[in-house]
């Protein structure tokens, strides 16, 4: 079949923190757009929003909001995405969903293009992009796993409070507002808006992002050492994390260690390799104090790795810190690349 020239794209929670990144990343990527559909909830319907210079109208999402609409993307939370997502696939969309909805679905491919872009090929409709802290830390580690083999991961994270949507950036502004003029304040939305307790996030840091599960792990950690074995294929990989939100409005940062297959691997090999891996720039030279920093990683599509150490003790132990724009490669970047992708490979009928 004839491949089309522009494509009718829909955006589901365009309003959103994610949404708004997802519009200026088809406009920077110039994606091929004959028609844009900008969807929200009722409460945003009616705004207008100027996309390539042209002035849409925010409209409520709803089951026939997706008539005609080749490639949606979703990003309004995963409730929306399990009421409306199949609606979109049976008016004949590609659902490309940046919710938990869906990614541990057997049927539903979980995709980073620089890491497994050929599970594309499987799909049933939906593919779903993975969590924001998984997508830059399976970057960082792939071409690592294809030259050394990877047995072990354990990652804590610094997480930004844009991770938690626009109203947490809003949340962290005022907070320190309030606590440098001496003003009193109440925490309402972090560390989740619906669980019992609200904590200062203004010059604090959280243990906590989403709910806990039985485990004692909470459902963001989870994410992490459930989508790791899926996208690199390798259900044997052990994987822990701990993830901690920090009053940081950008950028996700990660420090990861790994233990390696192969032995006597040294540190230039690692930075040689990742220097030439899809998506990653190392940014690593501690005699002129270069690395990774999430205030330098706002804006950009890539993944920041540095900080690269041999373990003291462990000759097949590496420590890295890596870093990147949670909005754009965790979130709106990642789906637009699949995208991207999903045209390159002639999926988008
Ligand atoms: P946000 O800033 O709070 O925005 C939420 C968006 O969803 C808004 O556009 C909102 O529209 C829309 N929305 C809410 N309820 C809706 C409904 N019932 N029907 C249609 N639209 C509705 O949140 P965000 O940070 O952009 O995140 C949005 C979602 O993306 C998250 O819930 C999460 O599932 C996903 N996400 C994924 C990643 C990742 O790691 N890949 C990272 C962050 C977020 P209104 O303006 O009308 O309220
Ligand atoms: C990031 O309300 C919701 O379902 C959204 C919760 C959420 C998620 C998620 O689980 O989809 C907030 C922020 C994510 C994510 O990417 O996993």
């Amino acid at each position: 079949m004839e491949q089309k020239k522009g494509f009718h794209v829909a955006v589901v929670g365009a309003t959103g923190a994610v949404g708004q990144q997802i519009i200026k990343t088809l406009e920077n990527r110039k994606f091929p757009i004959s028609q844009l559909s900008l969807l929200s909830s009722a409460r945003s319907a009616g705004k207008k929003v100027e996309v390539n210079g042209i002035e849409y109208t925010i409209q409520e999402a709803k089951p026939d909001s997706f008539e005609g609409v080749d490639i949606a993307l979703f990003s309004a939370g995963g409730s929306v995405s399990k009421e409306l997502a199949s609606h979109a696939v049976k008016h004949g969309a590609i659902v490309v969903d940046n919710t938990s909805a869906y990614r541990m679905d057997e049927k539903v491919p979980l995709v980073v293009p620089e890491v497994n872009e050929k599970d594309l090929l499987n799909h049933n409709g939906i593919i779903a992009n993975p969590n924001c802290s998984t997508i830059q830390m399976v970057v960082a580690l792939e071409p690592i796993k294809q030259q050394f083999g990877l047995k072990k991961i354990i990652v804590s994270t610094y997480q930004a409070v844009s991770g938690s949507g626009a109203v947490a950036v809003d949340e962290l502004t005022e907070q320190s507002k309030a606590i440098l003029n001496d003003e009193p304040f109440e925490p309402a939305i972090l560390p989740v808006k619906s669980d019992k307790k609200h904590y200062q996030i203004a010059f604090n840091a959280i243990p906590q992002i989403d709910v806990f599960q039985d485990n004692g792990f909470t459902y963001e950690e989870m994410k992490m050492i459930n989508e790791t074995k899926k996208i690199m294929h390798d259900p044997q990989i052990q994987v822990a994390a701990t993830c901690v939100r920090i009053p940081v409005a950008v950028g996700h940062s990660e420090s990861v260690y790994v233990e390696v297959e192969k032995s006597g691997v040294t540190v230039e090999e690692l930075k040689e390799l990742l220097k030439n891996s899809p998506g990653v720039v190392l940014q690593d030279d501690p005699a002129n104090q270069v690395y990774p920093m999430p205030a330098d990683s706002v804006g950009s599509q890539d993944v920041f790795v540095g900080r690269i150490r041999k373990d003291l003790d462990n000759d097949k132990g590496f420590h890295l810190w890596v870093v990147s724009d949670n909005l754009l490669k965790g979130a709106a970047w990642n789906s637009v690349q699949i995208a991207e992708s999903l045209i390159k490979l002639g999926l988008v009928k």
